[in-house]
């Protein structure tokens, strides 16, 4: 069913996730059968060289510093917001007014009081709108999801999730925009601990309604950095060093809306685990249970098992899994990027209106309430703060 109908692209930010979407956009519509074909058009970044260096690597034929371009013209049709958490509210608002389809990098926003002006504006907008928790298109996860909505293991009574990376546990490492509040809302919490908590809550349809928490900064200041290279960076040894103004780590209790039990941690010092997004979920007749590192295994067990009982191993590679029949033969293996190819091509499905966007930015919202209830939390001693309930009018997906 491929057309050749295009979908116009300007994407704002040349880091880490401006190059993955860029990846994705280019292959999505080479893997699956698309409605349309993305059509990368204009990237924007903040620095003219740095910029303009990228557009050609990456071959993007335009390129400019200045993002409200790309949403006064009138042959863009997505705007992908991949920048710091700062600038998301203002960019996705003044492109959902323009009519353009939105897809914006999590967490959603900076505060709750922005995540809920832009979910308030998704739902008035023409164009379709997505927020890019981009580890629920794990197959693995997403048959994790089936088999817990599907009653397969029962009752869910425990949610586990740790997300532990490690690239900040030198000292020495450099400061970048993911330590500064200002720029990036909170830290490890909201950049991989935000994962955490959406991933919970679509697997298990549950929402999170209550949390006790903890977060801590074991490094005060950061030497500024010289080049960038992967999350972190190269230091710069001769500068003056800046403040780290948010969390390094964070771990939380949590109540859920079907009466689960929730224990959640996440860091980026985990020293040796470099990106080990885990979670396992026990109900009363099975368990589920997923680490990133081994992304294309899920570990199931089922209580019926007798004399074989145990975790079984399942290579999620098998033509039938979700995603996995548009890549390779079974057993061959998917990576990261595959996660952001997935959600480029369910964005342009979305966009057709073959499917939902989801996660919607309703889904998003409620993920950064939970964000602002830790925090809370963790400011009073790790009181048990009720997270804020969604307005009536908010849209969340199932
Ligand atoms: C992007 O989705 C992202 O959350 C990054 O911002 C994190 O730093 C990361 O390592 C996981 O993916």
């Amino acid at each position: 069913m491929t057309t050749t109908r295009p979908l116009r692209i300007a994407l704002i930010g040349t880091g880490f996730m401006g190059k993955m979407h860029t990846h994705a956009w280019r292959t999505a519509p080479r893997f699956f059968d698309l409605p349309a074909e993305p059509q990368p058009v204009l990237l924007v970044g903040r620095r003219a060289d740095a910029t303009a260096e990228a557009a050609a690597r990456w071959g993007w034929p335009e390129h400019g510093t200045d993002w409200r371009e790309a949403v006064a013209r009138d042959d863009i049709d997505v705007v992908d917001i991949c920048t710091p958490g700062d600038t998301h509210a203002e960019i996705a608002l003044a492109a959902l007014t323009a009519g353009k389809h939105v897809l914006c990098e999590k967490p959603l926003a900076n505060d709750v009081r922005e995540a809920e002006q832009m979910s308030h504006a998704a739902l008035d907008a023409p164009g379709v709108s997505m927020c890019g928790f981009s580890y629920r298109r794990t197959p693995a996860l997403a048959l994790a999801r089936d088999l817990v909505r599907s009653g397969r293991i029962g009752e869910v009574r425990h949610v586990r999730a740790q997300y532990l990376q490690d690239w900040l546990s030198d000292p020495n490492a450099p400061h970048t925009w993911r330590l500064d509040r200002e720029r990036s809302g909170s830290g490890t919490l909201g950049d991989i601990g935000a994962h955490s908590i959406d991933a919970a809550q679509w697997l298990t349809g549950q929402t999170i309604t209550a949390v006790s928490a903890v977060l801590r900064t074991f490094v005060q200041s950061r030497p500024r950095r010289a080049a960038v290279d992967g999350l972190g960076g190269v230091a710069d040894a001769d500068a003056a060093h800046l403040p780290v103004t948010v969390d390094d780590a964070a771990a939380f209790t949590a109540h859920f809306s079907g009466g689960a039990l929730g224990v959640f941690e996440a860091t980026r010092m985990a020293t040796g685990r470099r990106n080990a997004n885990r979670i396992e979920i026990n109900g009363d007749r099975g368990s589920i249970a997923f680490d990133f590192e081994r992304m294309n295994e899920l570990e199931v067990y089922d209580v019926e098992n007798g004399d074989t009982q145990g975790f079984r191993r399942v290579q999620v590679t098998e033509s039938q899994h979700p995603y996995a029949g548009a890549w390779w033969p079974a057993g061959h293996g998917l990576g990261y990027e595959h996660l952001f190819v997935h959600q480029a091509a369910d964005f342009v499905r979305a966009v057709a209106g073959l499917e939902d966007a989801w996660p919607s930015f309703a889904d998003a919202a409620q993920v950064q309430r939970v964000l602002a209830a830790i925090e809370d939390s963790a400011a009073h001693d790790s009181i048990l703060t009720a997270v804020a309930a969604a307005g009536a009018d908010e849209r969340t997906s199932s």
